[in-house]
């Protein structure tokens, strides 16, 4: 295996059982630049349900000796991992803008994330995996144990196509696990640079297993195995309650991490330039396309004129165009169809009353950029306040009691993110107690994730125990309990 397996290969291939395979169907496909279309950033295999079986195969026949490893040298896999794609930060976020168009200024922080998430799982080795209780009878042990599950698949999406592989892939293998990873058909060569750090880190044959292609093929492939113990998937609500339906119906366990509709708010004592900025950031960069993007930013009456002044000056400095150039704060769509969808969404919150304020268009003729786009006047029940509208779009909504905020915000199915902004400290204990949205921001905007914390949304945001930190213990092992009584001679 060389140094440059993703680039060296035409097309670059699957890692299954510790070996760079073609698809067992001999077909690929091309990934093109969203900025530019008409360049192809590589060409990748389109795998199957073979594949599929062929990786888990792998997975299952390393299963038991990776369990037997303790758990520290498991994690120096990690470590060392960390460091192979720490060297390579510019190369992972040079192809990550390439592929699915995300600005590099923001590529080079999610790069580097991945070796920053690998490295806090690798000291998860050295943490207590179980509890000791007080026995009841003379001469007792009793105590927990979490176990490693045995193969786990894992299904990422294109929008963090570094961070979210890897902060599913890490608390799995540190905990036990092997692993099949499917990665985003729109960003397949940015997480294959995972696949090639953890085999140059000599990571055993099979505990890793990494394949691209369609997920109606691959993806279905590993919901119904089943050998495939746990699955996590990060994506869209249709295909996720998709997946836990066929998933949970054969005992599979499973993790979803779902869409978002994010409100931030904005209190009359609030400092309205860090709420701008916020709203800024939350709402357009990676072109709003984050399960936590800002979707709804809810403003105090008092205060709504001189928030909307300054959210439209800041809109109209913003840099918007090319992604490769790292000043770049909102690049392109992932791709035409879903430029379409945005498009038409802007075009349906007009025909339903929505001003626009800003933006509302394609605003490059070859790539898939939408202008950053503001709306007001939308009703509560309009799409761009119930439903997530994946790209750089937004609402403005006026309102006159903390009560009322509190409520409009909640009025969603979703519960990712929220964000409030005051100096208010009841407002803050309300806005925590009462908010439903499982990531809480007071000052900050809506996006981001701490690795070591845990991260996942209520209600119809996501399903099974949250992702990274502590959480992530939880859903990657299963717990036993040992009643271990002293021989009586
Ligand atoms: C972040 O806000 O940095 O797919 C992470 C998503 C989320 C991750 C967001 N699961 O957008």
């Amino acid at each position: 295996m060389t140094e440059t397996e993703t680039h060296t290969h035409i097309p670059a291939r699957n890692l299954v059982g510790g070996d760079w395979h073609e698809a067992s169907g001999g077909a690929t496909y091309e990934k093109r630049d969203p900025w530019r279309p008409d360049v192809t950033t590589g060409t990748f295999q389109a795998s199957d349900a073979r594949d599929a079986d062929a990786a888990v195969d792998a997975a299952a026949g390393a299963a038991r000796a990776w369990a037997a490893l303790p758990a520290p040298a498991r994690g120096a896999f990690l470590a060392k991992a960390a460091d192979v794609l720490e060297s390579r930060v510019e190369r992972v976020a040079q192809d990550m803008t390439a592929e699915m168009g995300k600005p590099l200024r923001e590529a080079r922080l999610e790069a580097a994330r991945a070796a920053t998430i690998l490295r806090y799982a690798a000291g998860e080795a050295w943490r207590p995996i179980g509890e000791v209780y007080a026995a009841s009878v003379p001469l007792q042990r009793l105590y927990t144990l979490r176990r490693p599950l045995g193969v786990v698949a894992l299904i990422t999406p294109w929008n963090f196509p570094i961070a979210i592989p890897v902060w599913k892939l890490a608390p799995a293998l540190v905990h036990g696990n092997t692993v099949v990873l499917k990665l985003a058909y729109d960003a397949p060569r940015t997480g294959l640079h995972v696949a090639e750090a953890f085999a140059e880190a000599g990571l055993p044959p099979g505990v890793l297993n990494v394949l691209t292609g369609p997920g109606s093929k691959v993806g279905a492939a590993l919901v119904e195995s089943p050998r495939v113990r746990a699955l996590s998937f990060t994506g869209s609500v249709a295909v996720g309650h998709g997946v836990r339906e066929k998933a949970t119906a054969r005992g599979c366990r499973v993790q979803l991490e779902l869409g978002g509709q994010n409100p931030l708010v904005v209190a009359a004592d609030a400092e309205l330039d860090r709420a701008v900025e916020a709203s800024y950031a939350g709402a357009f960069w990676s072109a709003g396309q984050k399960c936590t993007a800002t979707r709804r930013i809810l403003v105090h009456e008092d205060v709504y004129d001189d928030f909307r002044e300054g959210l439209l000056a800041r809109v109209a400095a913003g840099k918007v165009g090319d992604p490769s150039d790292p000043e770049t704060e909102v690049g392109p769509l992932v791709g035409e169809r879903a430029m379409h969808e945005v498009l038409a969404a802007i075009e349906r919150s007009r025909d339903e009353g929505g001003t626009v304020l800003a933006g509302g268009e394609r605003a490059d003729e070859a790539g898939y950029l939408v202008a950053p786009t503001v709306f007001e006047d939308v009703g509560d029940d309009a799409l761009l306040s119930c439903e997530e509208v994946f790209g750089p779009v937004t609402a403005l909504y006026r309102f006159s009691t903390l009560d009322e905020a509190l409520e409009r915000a909640n009025a969603v199915p979703f519960g990712l993110s929220a964000a409030l902004f005051t100096r208010d400290l009841n407002a803050v204990q309300r806005f925590s107690e009462e908010l439903q949205a499982g990531i809480l921001h007071i000052n900050s905007q809506t996006a981001g994730a701490d690795v070591h914390v845990p991260f996942g949304g209520l209600k119809g945001s996501g399903f099974g125990p949250h992702e990274q930190g502590r959480a992530a213990l939880e859903f990657f092992t299963e717990t036993v309990t040992v009643y271990q009584d002293a021989p009586l001679g």
